[in-house]
Formats: structure tokens, C-alpha cells, sequence
């Protein structure tokens, strides 16, 4: 090999410092934040991210719901931890305390901080004990803030309630 060839391949021209750097920025934006989060929405790696309740607003309860006409209460029986599916009883009672059986609710729920919804459909069910109700199927797929949201069609009226939780 000649000097002059040796020379050339030591010249070998790199890409400009800047360019490297925007070229590593663009791997970085690709790359979710949230590992095991899948159903993250654009908006999630935003400014805007919806603000944590304060820890008052976290529990199981018994929670009064929105207009007041219900309290509720989560019993899991033992701690809720993430990428378990559960049954975790609802007991639901007037402001008074009486029971309140048999009333269809609804369950939904998600992590506001990500923008995505619980990974399974959950059911209440009415389990034999007064106000008592199985939730079946839960499941939190990762750990962080979740928002649970029931409603409840009771006898006293059609009522929302959203329990926090901290997994
Ligand atoms: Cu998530």
C-alpha cells in the first residue's frame, strides 16, 4: 500500500458533528418513554399531560360519587398489582348506609398520563351479599396512575364515581 492511498483512508471524511447530533435526537423522539405502554397517544409525549390528582384523591374508598348519591368502596382482598387480572368486590351503599343491591354499573378506566384505556372489559356483578358487586376481569397492565370509573344506575339515580390508583 502507498502513502498516498494510506493518507486517503486516514481522511476517510466523518458526518458533521451537528448532523450527528439531530440524527441522535431523532432516535431518542422515536423511543416510547413508557416501557410496555403500547397504546400511548402522540399527545402523551406533550406538553399537556393531565395533572395527578392530589393523594387525598387516591384510595379504595368508601368514595362518595359525583352528585353524592352513592358511597363506594373497593375491596380487593389484598393489594391490586399490576399484570394481575382480579376480581375486586364494589360495595355499594346509600349516604345513609343501606345497601344498595341489584343496580347495573358499568366499569371503565384507564391512565390519563398515557392516554389508554384498561386492557380488558370488566364486569360488575351483583354477588349476593346486599350492595355487594364482583368486578371481574381487571387487569392493570403497568404500574403508575390509574383512574377507575364506575357507574352506578341505583335506585336513587344514575351516579359516577372515578377511584385513583396508585400501582
Ligand atoms: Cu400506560
Amino acid at each position: 500500500m502507498s502513502t498516498r492511498r494510506r493518507f486517503r483512508i486516514l481522511r476517510r471524511p466523518r458526518r458533521p458533528m451537528p448532523l450527528r447530533i439531530a440524527l441522535f435526537g431523532l432516535v431518542l423522539m422515536g423511543t416510547p418513554t413508557v416501557p410496555g405502554c403500547h397504546h400511548m397517544l402522540p399527545g402523551a409525549l406533550g406538553g399537556h399531560a393531565p395533572e395527578r390528582p392530589p393523594a387525598e384523591a387516591f384510595g379504595l374508598g368508601p368514595r362518595s360519587s359525583d352528585a353524592g348519591l352513592y358511597r363506594v368502596t373497593l375491596e380487593p382482598g389484598s393489594p391490586l398489582r399490576p399484570r394481575e387480572t382480579r376480581t375486586v368486590q364494589v360495595r355499594v351503599r346509600t349516604p345513609s348506609g343501606d345497601p344498595v343491591s341489584e343496580a347495573p354499573i358499568s366499569v371503565d378506566g384507564g391512565m390519563p398520563e398515557h392516554g389508554h384505556g384498561l386492557p380488558t372489559r370488566p364486569r360488575a356483578v351483583p354477588n349476593g351479599a346486599p350492595g355487594t358487586y364482583d368486578v371481574q376481569g381487571l387487569r392493570f397492565n403497568m404500574g403508575g396512575w390509574w383512574e377507575l370509573r364506575l357507574v352506578i344506575e341505583g335506585p336513587e339515580g344514575t351516579d359516577s364515581l372515578t377511584f385513583n390508583l396508585d400501582l
